[in-house]
């Protein structure tokens, strides 16, 4: 089951969607539902969308509508450093903070830090961001968990961790530099409910950059590479720490361009993960 937000071409107001068959939008909004997040804290998500899905609602086929991101009002977090081509390509960047990447892959506690407010989240289509005092920037394909108010899973998107890697090598006093700024996350292009980790393990993260309509750069990794489980990673976020709206936590990347690499102003950026979809997004200098 995917839900969405989108908006369609009479209205600026997003609404929330129910995606049947991969082709139409059910309009969940017309049956009075405003926020995903209403259904997040439900004990029986899976079956109100079963019930929701047989309620006769109004639909738009899927590719009529805009999709926004499905990010409403949680806060974006990430967890770095695990996957070890994370661990290795950060540790050629960055002769002054080797270390701290070879310990905290190996540390009992994760590296978890903030990424982005809901509101600076980019959706499906929109440009993100690269920095304009920054030379070597690339994108971070990353599964993204999207948990509720209570600390539970609920669901899986993709998320995109546009990172500063000259920035983030220099000192790692730079990360919030180097990860934070306009248009450097996006997630999208909806939440797939029901998969359990066990399911997700077994996707596959796919990235394609696109400059000028040739593919410049392509690489494949499999979410079961990531280090640690999903529940403890949210076990650590949701240490002393609220998250009234829940939260969406990026997994960490897997998928590292070439050191010769930097993203070009209208690059398009095509991540796909196998048990959810696509995210694309063109680069703009900001
Ligand atoms: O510490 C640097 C960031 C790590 C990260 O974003 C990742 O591994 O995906
Ligand atoms: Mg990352």
């Amino acid at each position: 089951m995917k839900l969405c937000r989108f908006t369609v071409a009479t209205s600026p107001d997003v609404r929330i969607g129910l995606i049947a068959n991969d082709q139409n939008v059910l309009d969940l909004t017309e049956s009075g539902v405003q926020r995903m997040q209403e259904l997040f804290e439900r004990q029986d998500l899976a079956g109100e969308l079963v019930r929701l899905s047989r309620a006769g609602l109004a639909q738009y086929p899927l590719d009529t509508v805009r999709l926004r991101t499905p990010v409403e009002a949680q806060e974006v977090w990430a967890a770095g450093v695990t996957y070890l081509r994370s661990k290795e390509a950060r540790m050629v960047e960055s002769e002054f903070s080797a270390t701290a990447y070879d310990r905290v892959y190996d540390a009992v506690r994760p590296e978890i830090f903030f990424k982005s407010l809901p509101e600076k989240v980019v959706s499906p289509g929109d440009p993100v961001g690269i920095r304009k005092d920054a030379r070597w920037n690339v994108p971070e394909p990353e599964l993204a968990l999207v948990i509720n108010a209570s600390g539970k899973l609920v669901g899986f998107t993709i998320g995109n961790d546009m990172s500063s890697r000259d920035i983030e090598g220099e000192n790692m006093l730079y990360l919030p530099q180097a990860k934070i700024y306009t248009g450097s996350c996006a997630v999208g292009p909806w939440i797939v409910v029901g998969p359990t980790e066990g399911d997700a393990r077994q996707w596959s993260i796919h990235l394609e950059i696109l400059r000028n309509g040739k593919t410049v750069f392509t690489g494949e990794t499999r979410v079961d590479k990531i280090k640690r489980r999903f529940s403890e990673l949210v076990d650590y976020l949701f240490r002393s720490q609220n998250f009234p709206n829940g939260a969406v936590l990026l997994t960490g990347a897997g998928i590292v361009p070439p050191d010769s690499f930097t993203l070009e102003i209208n690059d398009a950026v095509r991540i796909h993960i196998s048990g959810v979809g696509t995210l694309e997004n063109t680069v703009a200098i900001v």
